[in-house]
């Protein structure tokens, strides 16, 4: 809010209210918006407007008024109350959505406060979706970020790997351990500075999953990087930078994947260029291999369309591809597991394990993606594209839903085989999206995100925009616009309707993430954090493992600390930002194309 209109509005609470107030001022303005829940940047015309009020509280009616409280444009009564699932809190829903014109409004909520300002406009969420991509440039290791891109968050080039050392767990004969190898680009993983090619495969798959959906919309958008010039859509300039790193992760004796490249254990918090330890490359695996010819499928179909800027491209990636599968198919079981290597090995690696032991879900999404890719059914019938019903949200362990997306979204070019199975998937897909959206009408937030606490895992933000990935999915597959609605309820959790009132957004929103566990934003002595990344958010399943001092809450949905010193709760990762990028960009695009009206929506 502008500072005049902050002093204003407290100047007016303390003249409505008990003038005791007057003496924490601050505090209390803070307090009192601190109330009422809402997407803090705003809200498109034509869609669903929701805040919910949080606590004990005689009111029962709602004012939105212009963002300087001068004049009130709409009335409203709360609901009735009801207890938030997890905590018990008594909640009220104040929907606003009959009001549509453009403008920056506060919420207003007699004897209880005063929102954050946002605003209603068309194209509402324009700037988080393209800043949720850039924060991918932000990311890259390799290369300076010069002021002209980075603006104040400016930085030397850190992390070049011109020089990574095969670890003793990933020796071969024709690179024995000692061999020195160049495995340059890519984006560091997370609020840590290593590179794992598991958590790389959900992130790669995602945004380019995005690109696919919605092509037109990256056309036109414009990210201001080092690339922007050329004529490919920024979006596919900036995955570039991580698949060619990726394809260095290929040893090239036998088409196996490395599982990370990674310091032996974390670096301090300092920035990039500071970190300068000897990086290795371990293990190959089936988990890195399988999301590897994945992602690789995935990209020789999407950057087929830009051979005349990337000669070769398209074609290098199919080959890596194919040549990882066949690894995997000798290699269909061997996981990754940090402890027993350690054993084994030296040095130790203490960083990120991305351990996972099943690898059904990664045979499908593979087997999905290279058949797609080269119409051989081969691959197709080579796993069990329907090995039980179930529909696990994606998460960087579970990737089955992204075989599913591709499948469905390249339905009209699928052969007879594929055509039998699609229609159980699509009706399994509706079923999950159903029950979410049942979910969103009942719930004390009215989202999909949030009513039970199995939501509220290690990066529970991106379960929430995971389910609205698979929402706007659904929405794709029927046009129904109850998906797209609550796909969008996602977004509004995203950006502050949630149970600790934080936008989990860097930069979005007036209480938002300020203080996350991501050792730039840490290290460079700025006071702003680097913006369009999205916290890890609330989590309930470490049960503040990271012992960080802050913490209050005795319930899953409230598990969060806005502090650098909590990476269970507030670090920031590529694998959560990239269904953020999906989510934001596929509303947006939709909401260009067709809206969110309620007339003739189901
Ligand atoms: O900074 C690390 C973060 O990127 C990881 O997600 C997290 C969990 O593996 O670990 C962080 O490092 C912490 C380490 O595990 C324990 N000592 C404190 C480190 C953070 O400063
Ligand atoms: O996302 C990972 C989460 O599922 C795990 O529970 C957690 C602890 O092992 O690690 C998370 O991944 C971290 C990775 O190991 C290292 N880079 C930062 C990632 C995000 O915290």
């Amino acid at each position: 809010m502008h500072p005049f209109y902050q002093t204003l509005s407290r100047a007016l609470l303390c003249l409505s209210v008990f003038c005791a107030q007057a003496q924490t001022p601050t505090q209390n303005t803070a307090l009192s918006q601190e109330a009422i829940r809402l997407n803090q940047v705003g809200f498109y015309p034509n869609a669903a407007k929701i805040a919910v009020v949080v606590g004990e509280n005689k009111a029962s009616k709602f004012y939105l008024k212009t963002a300087d409280g001068s004049k009130t444009v709409f009335t409203g009564n709360l609901s009735d109350v009801k207890p938030a699932e997890l905590s018990g809190k008594p909640t009220r829903v104040a929907d606003f959505s009959g009001y549509k014109a453009n403008g920056t409004y506060v919420l207003e909520v007699p004897g209880v406060g005063s929102s954050y300002p946002f605003e209603i406009k068309p194209q509402v969420h324009q700037d988080v979706a393209a800043a949720a991509i850039k924060g991918f440039y932000f990311q890259r290791t390799a290369i300076e970020l010069p002021k002209e891109y980075a603006g104040k968050w400016h930085r030397p080039a850190g992390h070049p790997d011109s020089k990574v050392v095969v670890h003793p767990s990933a020796a071969t004969a024709q690179r024995p351990a000692g061999t020195v190898i160049s495995s340059s680009r890519g984006w560091y993983d997370a609020g840590d500075y290593n590179k794992y090619i598991v958590n790389s495969g959900i992130t790669m798959g995602t945004l380019l999953s995005a690109y696919e959906d919605f092509p037109r919309f990256y056309q036109a958008q414009k990210l201001n990087i080092p690339e922007s010039a050329n004529q490919v859509p920024d979006i596919l300039d900036e995955t570039l930078w991580n698949l060619r790193w990726m394809l260095t992760m290929q040893d090239p004796t036998d088409g196996g994947v490395y599982h990370k490249l990674t310091n032996p254990a974390f670096d301090g918090i300092i920035m990039p260029h500071a970190a300068t330890g000897p990086r290795y490359v371990v293990q190959k695996g089936t988990g890195a291999t399988l999301n590897f010819a994945a992602v690789m499928a995935q990209a020789s179909r999407v950057y087929q369309n830009f051979s005349q800027d990337f000669p070769g491209l398209s074609d290098s990636c199919l080959t890596a591809a194919a040549r990882a599968w066949e690894w995997a198919q000798k290699n269909p079981n061997l996981a990754y597991e940090q402890d027993a290597l350690n054993k084994s090995f030296d040095p130790d690696v203490s960083t990120g394990a991305y351990g996972d032991r099943d690898f059904s879900d990664e045979f499908l999404w593979a087997a999905a993606e290279l058949y797609t890719t080269t119409q051989k059914e081969s691959y197709y019938k080579a796993v069990n594209m329907l090995p039980n019903a179930r529909m696990p949200i994606p998460s960087w362990a579970q990737v089955r839903l992204l075989g599913y997306y591709t499948l469905l979204r390249n339905k009209d070019h699928q052969s007879a085989a594929v055509q039998k199975d699609l229609p159980e998937i699509k009706k399994r897909l509706l079923r999950l999206a159903d029950g979410m959206v049942t979910g969103a009408a009942a719930g004390a937030y009215r989202t999909a995100m949030g009513r039970v606490k199995e939501d509220y895992n290690w990066g529970s933000s991106s379960v929430a925009a995971n389910q609205g990935v698979a929402l706007v999915q659904a929405y794709q597959l029927t046009g129904h616009k109850k998906y797209l609605q609550a796909a969008l309820s996602n977004l509004d959790y995203l950006l502050g309707r949630n149970a600790v009132g934080y936008s989990f957004v860097t930069g979005f929103g007036e209480k938002s993430t300020m203080n996350p566990h991501h050792r730039p934003s840490m290290a460079d002595g700025i006071k702003e954090p680097v913006p369009g990344l999205l916290s890890g958010g609330t989590n309930g399943q470490a049960n503040k493992q990271d012992k960080c001092d802050g913490y209050t809450a005795t319930t899953p949905d409230e598990m969060y600390i806005d502090s650098d010193c909590s990476y269970a709760s507030n670090e920031i990762a590529i694998n959560w930002n990239a269904p953020l990028v999906y989510l934001a960009g596929a509303v947006e695009a939709l909401q260009q194309q067709a809206g969110f009206a309620a007339h003739g929506s189901k």
